[in-house]
């Protein structure tokens, strides 16, 4: 047993191992009592000294300990019930709302203040960098290029988050440099990075950002250079050159035809077609290709030959979403004059309801399935949570009615996928009882129960509350506000994704604050409950993919 050698310190005997085990509490009070009795008058002092300094300690630091030891999830939780109490107090109600005009004001406020959250973790642990880990108080990188903070630009201008936005804005002038020896991906820095510079250049009127979208769009046009046209996935902005992914020549669908909205405004805004042609090149060669079924495209094309690869399998989820919003949003970018994307558009809807939709058992509820060489998979991406959206946005401008029939059913049943959910989250994946035996719609996979923060059934939410002036759909945002705070707030700043949109009590987080929380998400939820219909009026703008409004073009354009 090791033997200290030193003798300037006070030996404490507060009794043996072996004396431990005691008959009754009389007798411990009394043999404590005793050694008490027993020690000097500097041991008895430097003991009382040592109680009252930990007692003043655990009073000045208790609220940081208790964040430090209840693990974030938990402190996140516990956090949102105190906010949810001050709420309640506000209202003069338990948890509810008095009346709808005070929960219009208060929602919106309570979307700016979960903002701040998200910023006050990126500005202090990812500042300049692309993504927060919030729970680990460290950043991400993917490109290299300040991705949340771009994404978040336009966000902050929309919220009236004018001190955020100005040092952000200052950041954009000083630090952000496209010269850089690194590879991205053409889809996501296009709908983040360019749609991002462009929307709030349109916003704002600043001409730094349209200098940083002209820059960034140039750096990206060597994907285009392929055999037969349609872009290669990848691009090397500082070297000027560009490739499909290591494994194979195929870029997937959804990416090739969703950067026509950005390309297409940055040759209106420079006057300089070479933007607008590359893309619409794309389009062209996807419009008249071999191997839709009803409209359906594939999800993958190949950059040599230009034709689909691995026919067979129809989603309107990943791969492939954003091609059909795309159809629909560029023929209303460009004044509803060209007919082949409608045509295309209202052909794929077509197709959708041929071939995709089913009921659920026992509830009836519509969804989109997928196609897999003719037989039906009754599962469902919460990426397709933006089609009632999309749907609605076609019949508010004249296309036919039961568009935005469908567009209600499937309203309901994106609903459903976070009502149904033990922490009122959704899952990245649904999987849907056709006959039901266990009495349950919805089930969910271990290896789906993810919620990244994703934006789409908000965004959906915010379509059919500006068609509709149904508050049910502010409600139901309402709802998914209040669980990304209980489940996903961490309490030194930031939100995270989960693992397990299941369990309540611990629901996994993942320590990651995607982009788009603040890109879309936190932007649609407060249009949603914002009563401004003239923010970003859907007559006069488009919103990208990445929830970046860009103007509809005028007339004369
Ligand atoms: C975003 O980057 C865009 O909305 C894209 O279209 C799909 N994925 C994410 C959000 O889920």
């Amino acid at each position: 047993m090791y033997s200290p050698q030193r003798k300037d310190f006070v030996s404490l005997t507060l009794g043996d191992q072996h004396s431990r085990s005691y008959t009754n509490g009389k007798h411990r009070r009394q043999s404590c009592w005793r050694k008490w009795k027993q020690l000097s008058r500097l041991q008895r002092s430097l003991i009382l000294f040592l109680l009252a300094f930990l007692f003043i300690c655990g009073i000045l630091f208790y609220p940081s300990l208790t964040d430090f030891w209840i693990p974030s999830w938990r402190g996140a939780m516990i956090e949102a019930e105190q906010g949810t109490e001050l709420q309640s107090t506000a209202h003069g109600k338990e948890g509810t709302v008095a009346d709808d005009e005070e929960a219009a004001v208060d929602r919106v406020e309570v979307v700016q203040e979960a903002f701040r959250h998200a910023w006050k973790g990126y500005k202090a642990f990812a500042w300049g960098h692309d993504e927060l880990k919030p729970i680990s108080k460290t950043h991400g990188e993917w490109f290299g290029l300040g991705l949340t903070l771009i994404d978040a630009l336009d966000t902050m201008w929309i919220l009236g988050l004018k001190d955020e936005f100005a040092e952000a804005r200052k950041w954009v002038e000083t630090e952000l440099s496209f010269s850089k020896n690194v590879d991205v991906n053409l889809f996501e820095s296009t709908i983040r990075i360019l749609g991002g510079l462009l929307s709030t250049y349109h916003l704002t009127g600043d001409t730094l950002f349209l200098d940083k979208a002209k820059d960034i769009g140039f750096r990206l046009m060597p994907a285009f250079k392929t055999p037969s046209k349609i872009p290669y996935s990848d691009v090397n902005i500082g070297k000027g050159t560009a490739h499909p992914p290591r494994w194979t020549t195929d870029s997937t669908v959804a990416e090739v035809t969703s950067i026509q909205l950005e390309f297409r405004e940055l040759s209106r805004l420079t006057q300089d077609p070479q933007y607008q042609n590359a893309v619409e090149e794309v389009t062209r060669q996807v419009h008249r290709l071999e191997g839709k079924r009803d409209g359906l495209v594939p999800m993958f094309i190949n950059t040599n030959s230009g034709k689909f690869t691995r026919r067979g399998a129809f989603t309107l989820g990943a791969r492939a979403d954003s091609y059909y919003e795309y159809l629909l949003k560029q023929w209303l970018q460009g004044g509803k004059k060209e007919t082949e994307l409608l045509e295309d558009y209202l052909q794929a809807i077509e197709g959708v309801k041929k071939n995709l939709l089913r009921q659920t058992s026992p509830s009836k509820l519509t969804f989109v399935g997928e196609l897999s060489n003719g037989h039906l998979n009754p599962k469902m991406d919460h990426l397709v949570c933006f089609l009632p959206g999309t749907l609605a946005l076609g019949a508010h401008n004249g296309l036919p009615a039961d568009h935005m029939d469908l567009a209600l059913q499937l309203m309901e049943t994106c609903h459903q996928m976070y009502a149904q959910m033990e922490t009122g989250l959704s899952p990245e994946i649904a999987h849907f009882n056709l006959q039901s035996n266990n009495g349950r719609d919805i089930d969910v996979k271990p290896a789906d129960r993810h919620n990244l923060l994703r934006p789409e059934t908000i965004e959906s939410l915010f379509y059919m509350y500006r068609f509709t002036k149904d508050s049910k759909y502010r409600d139901w945002g309402w709802d998914i506000l209040q669980s990304f705070n209980k489940y996903t707030r961490v309490p030194s700043g930031g939100y995270t994704s989960i693992s397990n949109v299941r369990d309540p009590v611990y629901p996994s987080p993942r320590d990651k604050m995607e982009s788009f929380f603040l890109g879309e998400t936190l932007k649609y939820l407060f249009l949603l409950f914002s009563d401004d219909n003239e923010l970003i009026s859907l007559d006069k703008y488009v919103f990208n993919t990445e929830a970046h409004p860009l103007p509809i073009w005028p007339s004369t354009s």
